[in-house]
């Protein structure tokens, strides 16, 4: 099942939640911001162990003092027009957070609207790209809740209408 909420991600009980990091991975503002400061600093020195991410891949760690067990941090591209290649790295970036899963028997994620702030990506755009690539996807990933978790009812309209 696929679901819609507005909610600060870092209060959600699922098994995952996603990071929409940047390729450091050693916290920064938005979402990231605030998962680092809810996990608290045992996230930031688990991180420090991982040697960065690409853009578009993915890395997991325990999720500390959050109710999720695990943060899948991934690296969406930043918008700079369409024209290098945003849509498959932001596509990219969904599906390598899918392919992590059945190792950790991770059965619910939660995922922010990766790449949709700070990186500026056009969201109507993001969204059908993050709705298309988890469809065909979470079920054959072992899968059973993926939840779109929005700071806004705009956003939150933008999925619904998507999905
Ligand atoms: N819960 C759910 N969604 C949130 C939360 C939250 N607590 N906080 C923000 N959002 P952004 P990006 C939404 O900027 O565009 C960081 O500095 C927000 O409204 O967090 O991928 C990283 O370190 C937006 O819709 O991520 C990178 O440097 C969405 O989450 C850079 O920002 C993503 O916004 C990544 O930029």
């Amino acid at each position: 099942m696929i679901r819609v909420e507005v909610t600060d991600i870092t209060t959600l009980n699922v098994d995952a939640i996603v990071n929409a990091a940047n390729s450091l991975l050693l916290g920064g503002g938005g979402v990231d911001g605030a998962i680092h400061r809810a996990a608290g600093p045992g996230l930031l020195a688990e991180c420090r162990t991982i040697d960065g991410c690409p853009t578009g891949e993915a890395r997991i760690t325990r999720g500390y003092e959050l109710p999720a067990p695990y943060v899948i941090h991934t690296v969406g591209p930043i918008w700079q027009g369409g024209d290098r290649g945003e849509s498959r790295l932001l596509e990219s970036c969904y599906l390598s957070c899918l392919k992590l899963c059945p190792a950790y028997h991770i059965k619910s994620i939660a995922f922010p609207a990766i790449s949709c702030g700070i990186y500026g990506y056009p969201k109507a755009e993001a969204v059908a790209i993050a709705t298309r690539a988890v469809s065909t996807a979470y079920k054959k990933c072992g899968l059973e809740e993926v939840i779109f978790c929005c700071f806004d009812e705009e956003m939150a309209g933008l999925y619904i209408q998507a999905l």
